[in-house]
């Protein structure tokens, strides 16, 4: 790696097949600058996703990377990082990946708190199977999938990730591509869990690049980070959609770190030795 890597360096020879104007090219940019800003070396980052068209994004990193399968994102990265704790860990994939299907894992990844960053793509949408409601999906959307409208109501990522106590949460906007990168630096370097909701608009099934602009904006200045309460607060303020760092609790250890010093503390009990108890 060079001493000051370029964004471009991260990039792998494999074009983005996304539609042209989809959201998820300023999140690629965006995770590429936060790269080299870090000076992070290609050997030492592996990207995990689940399945859609924001899940290929690993595919298009000259880093190490993982296509995993639909909803299973969180555990897949959590075994990579316990593997190889020395890696830095990123979960990427979208709404449904994350919300519907994989939803049952973020609790779970909040309360290890392991050492990754997760990135979803928010583009209130199934994008890969051609525009059905998904979790984030506004009540009563009509699409072919749901030509009465769309009988449920939407989840609140944020409210959500607060709520499971996730140690470091953020929302951005796919079209703000500067706050979006000084976002996923500090994500990157929080040690612990960190979910990104990054509102990345699906050009093809349902573009919300109006209505993000008109909504979104920046959160007010006085927000303190480390006051839960008041981000639970601003999170539930969906007529406007706040962008910026909601909460942030450095002090936690991570699990990586509860299970290096388990391993201080057990005897040095060899798997065959375990195996050698159980025939007894
Ligand atoms: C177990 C399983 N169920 C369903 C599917 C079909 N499927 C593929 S992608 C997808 C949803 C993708 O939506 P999202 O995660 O929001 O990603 P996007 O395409 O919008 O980026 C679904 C339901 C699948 N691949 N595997
Ligand atoms: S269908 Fe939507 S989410 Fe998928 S690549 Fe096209 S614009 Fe992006
Ligand atoms: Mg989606």
């Amino acid at each position: 790696m060079p001493d000051e890597p370029r964004a471009s360096d991260y990039k792998s020879d494999v074009k983005p097949i996304w539609c042209p104007g989809c959201g998820d090219y300023a999140v690629l940019a965006a995770l590429m600058r936060a790269f080299a800003h870090l000076r992070l070396a290609k050997e030492n980052i592996t990207v995990a996703s689940g399945i859609g068209c924001s899940s290929r994004f690993p595919t298009f990193l000259d880093t190490y990377g993982i296509h995993g399968i639909h909803g299973r994102v969180l555990p897949l990265a959590t075994g990579i990082k316990l593997g190889r704790p020395e890696t830095t860990v990123i979960a990427v994939g979208g709404d449904g990946d994350g919300f519907s299907i994989g939803g049952g894992h973020i609790p779970h990844a909040a309360r290890r708190n392991v050492d990754l960053t997760y990135i979803v793509m928010d583009n209130n949408i199934y994008g890969m199977t051609k525009g059905q409601p998904s979790p984030t999906s506004p009540e009563g959307i009509v699409n072919k999938a749901a030509p009465y409208g769309a009988q449920e109501g939407p989840l609140n990522p944020i409210l959500l990730a607060l709520s499971y106590d996730v140690s470091f949460v953020a929302r951005c906007y796919s079209g703000k591509i500067k706050e979006l990168t000084d976002v996923l630096i500090e994500a990157l370097k929080h040690p612990g869990f960190s979910l990104i909701q990054v509102l990345s608009p699906c050009v093809t099934y349902y573009n919300t690049y109006d209505h993000y602009r008109e909504i979104t904006q920046p959160l007010p200045s006085s927000h303190d980070p480390t006051d839960r309460l008041a981000a639970i607060a601003l999170a539930l303020q969906t007529e406007t959609q706040y962008l910026g760092i909601f909460y942030r609790d450095s002090s936690r250890p991570s699990y990586g770190e509860r299970f290096d010093a388990v391993r201080a503390k057990a005897p040095q009990t060899t798997l065959a030795a375990i195996f050698e108890g159980l025939k007894r």
